[in-house]
């Protein structure tokens, strides 16, 4: 057939490195860009197939997200705005692992299992980030999508990429398929939401955002004149001269508990960090005596699920909402979303499909990462119970009223994935109805301390976990070891687990004790600390102060301490003992 012949003729073009293998992971390939040229060629292929099986347009979004300029990758998008299907997924590592010569057969072999109709027409549209790999890159996915309906939106946010796709095949009932159509739906949704609040300063208006010199910084610039001043941004690391989520973004800000360079800012100003492809927002503050304040994902799931638990009260609206978190959701905020708020708390596998998979399940299914990747799902059910009550005129104005901001809420939400943007808007939106202060919000729970590190080791398949991830099965008797140390601490939880997206083994330990105040006060004092033969002697002094000598305690130490330089972290008397025996055990 004429189109494989093409194929065949193209993919020399896009050559595969005999020998490598890459898998198909969590946010889908990601590595060094130079490695990348083949594979993107591949899910452009892939992709087609995609289109013609399910009838309906698919996005290929090419991005490595919160990862180092140098890296890229590329991920599907199905017809609804989700992730690609799983059983697509291994596809999609079959076909780019396939040696140069083998490609046709792996080819044949998916339109033979999922028996496609190669007359049937096919659309997809292709998005990059500000990346500079990301344009020959993309080009590789558009010459594997050929001219079979290829649609190539240039420059957009992964979450842009997510709406068009989702509004395509919704023949507009989403919105209009366009990036100008993005703009329009939410900020007509924002304006609306916000245009009764009274006595809205200009204070309250203002908002810092760092940009991570990424997409994002470019796209919320193009959105800021259909704003119409109800919010004024002041934009920093907006990519004209810093590098791309270096020492800013929302992945930075998080790990490191800090502000991101560049961002000038004062005491008790809310400012908001993306990460490269804008997928994920988080924001902060600095609070008296300079200390810097993080509200992450957990606190962005508990003040929008709280907003909307007010509004369905108000409207009397019988709908179950309920909150989907990982292992890396801070403890507090899920105590305080179960015995205050009393919602309903469910915890799945790291990754956003797995939590929006979960979320769908609900009436309403708010989901978050503690990174800030997330979003709130409504169902078919509850949106149009919600639109029925809007438009009701025979019912009381308070019901109206809270119905009609919830319709509003809905037009603000991007449903198809997580949302910088449109999570700012919410956000922004939310604090101005429940007139609320950024140190209001941050007061809602008080995170417990955490560290989160990662680990390079031999093998990290080495781990394996249960219970969402929270519990290790292998290798034998790290979990009972992490528990005996875990069981010495008041609300003490510390978990390891493998990388889905990189080569490194994470730990996440934190605790409500004497632990977790010498982890904030180590905190304040590392930038003076950090590296300095003093620094190291302190943190010797509490480790030994607290009895947290192990075995092995002194070729660990060593080690940590090149680990924890190196990762440029140097906290946590608590994690360190986790961090310890780790070592000890996959060494
Ligand atoms: P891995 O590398 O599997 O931990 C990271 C994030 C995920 C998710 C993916 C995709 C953490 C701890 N992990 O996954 O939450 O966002 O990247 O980008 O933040
Ligand atoms: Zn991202």
């Amino acid at each position: 057939m004429a189109q494989f012949e093409e194929v065949s003729q193209k993919s020399a073009v896009h050559p595969k490195p005999v020998g490598l293998v890459l898998q198909y992971g969590t946010a889908g390939f990601r590595t060094n860009s130079k490695q990348l040229d083949h594979v993107m060629f591949r899910m452009g292929l892939l992709a087609t197939l995609r289109s013609k099986k399910t009838k309906a347009t698919i996005g290929v979004m090419v991005t490595a997200s919160h990862n180092p300029e140098e890296d890229n990758g590329v991920k599907l998008v199905d017809p609804m705005g989700e992730m690609v299907t799983p059983a697509w997924e291994v596809y999609a590592t079959q076909l780019a692992n396939a040696e140069q010569e083998e490609l046709l057969t792996a080819l044949k072999d998916v339109i033979e299992r999922e028996a496609i109709s190669m007359a049937q027409e096919a659309s997809v549209f292709v998005g990059k980030d500000t990346r500079p790999s990301s344009d020959s890159l993309s080009q590789a996915v558009l010459d594997g999508v050929h001219a079979l309906g290829g649609h190539n939106y240039g420059l957009v946010t992964t979450p842009q990429l997510h709406y068009m796709v989702c509004c395509q095949n919704t023949q507009g009932r989403y919105g209009e398929a366009t990036v100008k159509g993005y703009y329009r739906k939410l900020s007509q949704a924002f304006i609306q939401l916000t245009k009764n609040v009274p006595n809205r300063t200009d204070d309250q208006k203002a908002l810092l955002v760092d940009g991570a010199n990424g997409i994002g910084a470019l796209k919320v610039c193009e959105m800021e004149t259909y704003l119409k001043n109800e919010l004024q941004l002041s934009l920093f690391n907006d990519g004209s001269s810093g590098k791309l989520n270096h020492l800013c973004g929302a992945d930075y800000v998080k790990v490191q508990q800090r502000a991101p360079k560049g961002v000038e800012m004062t005491a008790g100003e809310r400012c908001c960090s993306y990460d490269g492809d804008a997928d994920r927002i988080v924001y902060y503050y600095s609070g008296s005596a300079g200390r810097f304040h993080l509200l992450d994902g957990d606190k962005i799931a508990t003040l929008i699920s709280t907003y909307l638990k007010e509004l369905l009260t108000q409207a009397g609206l019988d709908l179950q909402i309920a909150v989907v978190q990982t292992a890396y959701a801070n403890g507090s905020s899920t105590q305080y979303l179960e015995d205050t708020m009393k919602v309903i708390v469910r915890c799945t596998k790291t990754g956003v499909k797995h939590l929006h998979h979960a979320a769908q399940e609900f009436d309403i299914g708010v989901y978050f990462e503690a990174n800030g990747h997330g979003t709130v799902l409504f169902s078919k059910a509850a949106e149009e119970k919600i639109q029925k009550l809007a438009q009701d005129s025979n019912t009381n104005d308070e019901r109206r009223r809270a119905a009609l901001l919830l319709q509003n809420t809905v037009n603000l939400i991007n449903q198809t994935v997580g949302d910088a943007i449109s999570d700012m808007l919410l956000i922004e939106a939310v604090l101005a109805i429940r007139g609320m202060t950024v140190q209001q919000w941050d007061a809602i729970y008080t995170d417990l301390p955490n560290r989160q590190l990662k680990v390079k080791v031999a093998d990290r398949r080495v781990i394996d976990t249960t219970d969402a991830e929270r519990r290790t099965v292998s290798p034998a008797g790290l979990q009972e070891a992490i528990d005996s140390r875990v069981k010495k601490y008041r609300r003490a939880r510390s978990f390891v687990r493998p990388s889905g997206t990189e080569d490194v083994v994470r730990v996440y330990a934190e605790a409500d004790t004497q632990v977790g105040l010498r982890l904030r006060e180590f905190s304040a004092a590392r930038d003076t600390q950090k590296r300095t033969i003093g620094g190291w002697c302190r943190i010797h002094l509490w480790v030994e102060e607290l009895g947290l000598r192990s075995k092995g305690y002194w070729s660990n130490i060593l080690i940590l301490v090149c680990v924890v330089s190196s990762s440029g972290d140097g906290d946590g008397a608590f994690l360190f003992v986790t961090l310890i025996h780790v070592l000890t055990v996959l060494r």
